[in-house]
């Protein structure tokens, strides 16, 4: 059985989540103003996707806020092509590795819509002292010690578990502070919400098909066809459908053959936030939680959200 995270190691953890993402939020929230924040870099990250300035930005102010909290020994990043191990003493000796999507959902920035930051953090299994290793970082879900998301949306909210259930803050700008806003928050278990880029359906296998035509007929559960909503901001489609119900789903597609999301940095920590919420997370065959990960950047099918609707597309798959 997993020990839990410990209530100081939490806070620190917390505090170098805080900081980073307090200060992107008050930038986000200028960005049309602020010369640094919008628009392209120039690169290409290690996905070969386009590097928003706010993606560099972003990268850099969490490793910055992991390498000085003094508990975490590694970090893994979607912007970064391998593990960055911190080699000072309190490095080495640190206890965690973190996993991190630093701006999930960066194509919306220069448009103005919501955008996020996911993490996930594990206990190292090297012994401390030690150079962490690749197989820190390569371990399954259901090790993850604590695991949430900052969504920069209408308000910026924090939302995380550690286990035990999954609150939410509330960005206070003022008092530059996350407040407890939504306390054990429970996904519905169903929902009248389907969120996918419906532009890859005629390339999708005939079971999601068919679940998307049942999403929009008049034999669900409804009576009536769900709402599709896709924002194209993972963090932000997860997050209502979160509260409202909803499944969102990314599958495999002859463009992105193990589908587009990646594990590690955006599935896994969502995965856990779902279940602990009452909800299911899965490739549309087998639970999220459970791949055994060969490599940082790997992807996975998913399909996330409320528990009977997760089922049922799994149901139309099969
Ligand atoms: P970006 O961070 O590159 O915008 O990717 C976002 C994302 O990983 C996820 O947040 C979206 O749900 C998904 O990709 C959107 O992908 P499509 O544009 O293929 O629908």
């Amino acid at each position: 059985m997993k020990e839990p995270i410990s209530s100081k190691d939490l806070a620190t953890l917390i505090q170098a989540i805080s900081e980073p993402a307090i200060s992107l939020s008050l930038d986000i929230r200028r960005a049309g103003l602020l010369e640094h924040v919008l628009g392209q870099q120039g690169n290409l990250n290690v996905q070969g996707e386009a590097q928003q300035k706010l993606d560099v930005l972003a990268d850099e102010a969490f490793i910055r806020a992991f390498q000085s909290c003094g508990i975490v020994c590694a970090i893994a990043s979607e912007e970064n092509d391998d593990y960055l191990a911190f080699p000072s003493d309190a490095g080495l000796n640190g206890e965690y590795v973190v996993l991190f999507d630093p701006l999930d959902g960066s194509s919306n920035i220069d448009v103005n819509v919501s955008i996020g930051t996911i993490f996930s953090v594990y206990r190292r299994i090297s012994p401390k002292g030690t150079m962490p290793d690749l197989n820190d970082m390569l371990q399954p879900g259901t090790e993850q010690v604590f695991a949430g998301y900052v969504l920069y949306g209408s308000s910026t909210m924090l939302v995380y578990t550690t286990g035990n259930g999954v609150d939410g803050y509330t960005l206070d700008p003022v008092k530059e502070q996350f407040m407890l806003s939504h306390e054990t928050m429970r996904m519905p278990e169903n929902g009248r919400i389907y969120s996918m880029n419906e532009g890859n359906i005629q390339e999708c296998e005939q079971g999601l098909v068919r679940y998307i035509q049942y999403c929009q007929s008049r034999e669900n559960q409804t009576g009536m066809p769900y709402s599709g909503r896709y924002i194209g901001s993972l963090v932000a489609d997860f997050h209502r459908n979160l509260i409202k119900g909803g499944i969102y789903i990314y599958p495999e597609v002859p463009a992105s053959p193990q589908g587009r999301l990646r594990l590690l940095y955006e599935c896994n920590p969502l995965a856990w936030i779902a279940e602990q919420a009452g909800g299911l997370a899965t490739t549309g065959r087998k639970r999220i939680l459970e791949i055994s990960p060969t490599s940082l950047h790997q992807r996975a099918p998913y399909y996330v959200g409320s528990k009977w609707m997760v089922e049922k597309a799994m149901a139309f798959l099969a």
